[in-house]
């Protein structure tokens, strides 16, 4: 049985873990644990790698969770809803907290508006802050009409043909704006599904720059320390032109709107075989690469969980994004790190362990390349010499030092299973009932 912790707010009845039963998740597996670490830091401080300092990075690199990939997803065909799925913010505020009791890496969560509108502010930060999470970047919704709307989004929003339509759709990225300002967020995020089904129907060079005036008039009420993430995506829900439709399209907006101004890369908005590692290369050289929604994907914006599908793809943007990160040149801030999947068929927490996991992992096996040595074989044309530094890289099973950086956080050695073992899910469906859909996707 999970600790019920019972508090005089609203959410007070909702479960917590509490770090002992962690603890006592963590002794059954400890001795199997010690054993395959002491086994790879020998090996890596053989390899001259410095362990502790991996571990800090690890420990350090967190993640955002969207609080519209706490429920089931679905496709145009169906939604399959599981059981005990959250039903307000708050109920994904605390699912939040459970999978940061578990992983230690999941300390944020971005909010999608209108589908969740802080009610109290200061209430929602206060469940925040005891659950030790923040809020990241706030995202705004034009891509749907919401009832009782008198205008509609159907042929586009920030670059509808109509002004009116256009005003609508400013105001409400500022309204995002000031939702987050009351619950300390610093970005905004804009994906917009504007674009046209069929040829002809649109001009695309107006379309353009109706955005661009858009964007525009957002930008001015970005407060000084926001940024404005722009997100791109090649295709859907409209079938023949995105107004967004590509990096080159987002990094001509941000350059065009002016230093808080990023480009946003979603792993699924890109056409199949895409290089998205030199995109990431070029926009880290420009300083432009500002948020990151990982995923994983067969097609296209599958959403499915990180690391399922491509995981070489996922270490090379990684190498991409550690180079950019170190590289002394670089006047790219941090990017902001958020994952972006639905989950269709898996439990969505358990969905959610998975995807951290393999971020974590790509990461620290990035973090394994020696660039001066990566440098030299390219200086060299040597592209063996490159190939295998990489994948030397690559196929180092550095779970056990992920693991490590979650055991010193005070997280769980191993996530899925302590969340299976504690019952998490059926604790839940306890105390929301089986028949629950919450807002997203
Ligand atoms: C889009 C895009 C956005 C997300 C919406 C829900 O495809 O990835 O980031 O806000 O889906
Ligand atoms: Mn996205
Ligand atoms: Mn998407």
């Amino acid at each position: 049985m999970l600790t019920a912790v019972w508090q005089p707010h609203l959410y007070a009845k909702s479960m917590r873990i509490a770090r002992e039963q962690i603890h006592d998740q963590n002794r059954r597996n400890e001795a199997g644990h010690r054993e395959a670490l002491n086994f790879l830091t020998g090996r890596l401080k053989k390899d001259g790698h410095d362990t502790e300092r991996l571990l800090k990075s690890i420990a350090d690199f967190q993640l955002a969770i969207p609080s519209w990939a706490l429920g089931t997803g679905g496709t145009r065909f169906a939604r399959f809803t599981g059981g005990g799925e959250p039903r307000s913010l708050e109920e994904k505020i605390m699912d939040v907290g459970l999978l940061h009791a578990l992983n230690r890496s999941s300390g944020s969560i971005s909010l999608h508006i209108p589908w969740d509108i802080p009610g109290n502010a200061t209430e929602v930060m206060a469940l925040a802050g005891e659950l030790d999470l923040e809020f990241d970047a706030v995202n705004s919704n034009t891509f749907q009409d919401q009832a009782n709307q008198d205008y509609s989004y159907k042929f586009g929003s920030l670059s509808h043909t109509e002004k009116s339509v256009r005003q609508k759709a400013i105001q409400h990225n500022i309204d995002v704006i000031n939702y987050g300002k009351a619950l300390g967020s610093k970005a905004l995020t804009v994906w917009l599904a504007d674009g046209s089904c069929f040829p002809g129907q649109s001009n695309f060079a107006k379309a353009f720059q109706r955005t661009l005036s858009s964007l525009n008039e957002i930008y001015s009420e970005l407060p000084d320390d926001w940024k404005m993430f722009v997100e791109y995506k090649p295709y859907e829900p409209n079938f023949y032109s995105t107004v967004i439709q590509d990096w080159g399209t987002s990094f001509l907006l941000a350059g065009k709107l002016g230093a808080k101004a990023f480009t946003l890369v979603d792993l699924g908005h890109h056409l199949p075989n895409t290089n998205i590692e030199q995109i990431v290369a070029t926009l880290m050289m420009e300083g432009k690469l500002g948020g990151f929604h990982f995923n994983d994907s067969k097609y296209g914006d599958d959403d499915l969980t990180v690391g399922s599908i491509k995981p070489y793809q996922l270490f090379l943007i990684f190498n991409e994004l550690v180079y950019g990160m170190n590289n002394p040149a670089s006047t790219n801030p941090p990017p902001a790190w958020m994952i972006d999947a639905s989950h269709n068929v898996k439990d969505p927490l358990e969905d959610l362990l998975q995807s951290v996991e393999a971020i974590k992992l790509a990461y620290a096996q990035a973090l394994l390349v020696d660039h001066e040595e990566l440098e030299a074989a390219r200086d060299n044309n040597d592209a063996v010499l490159a190939q295998e530094i990489l994948q030397q890289a690559f196929r180092t099973d550095l779970r056990p030092l992920i693991a490590e950086a979650r055991l010193i956080a005070g997280g769980a050695l191993d996530p899925v299973s302590a969340f299976r073992s504690l019952n998490v899910r059926k604790h839940l469906i306890g105390e929301r009932g089986f028949k629950t859909v919450s807002t997203g996707l």
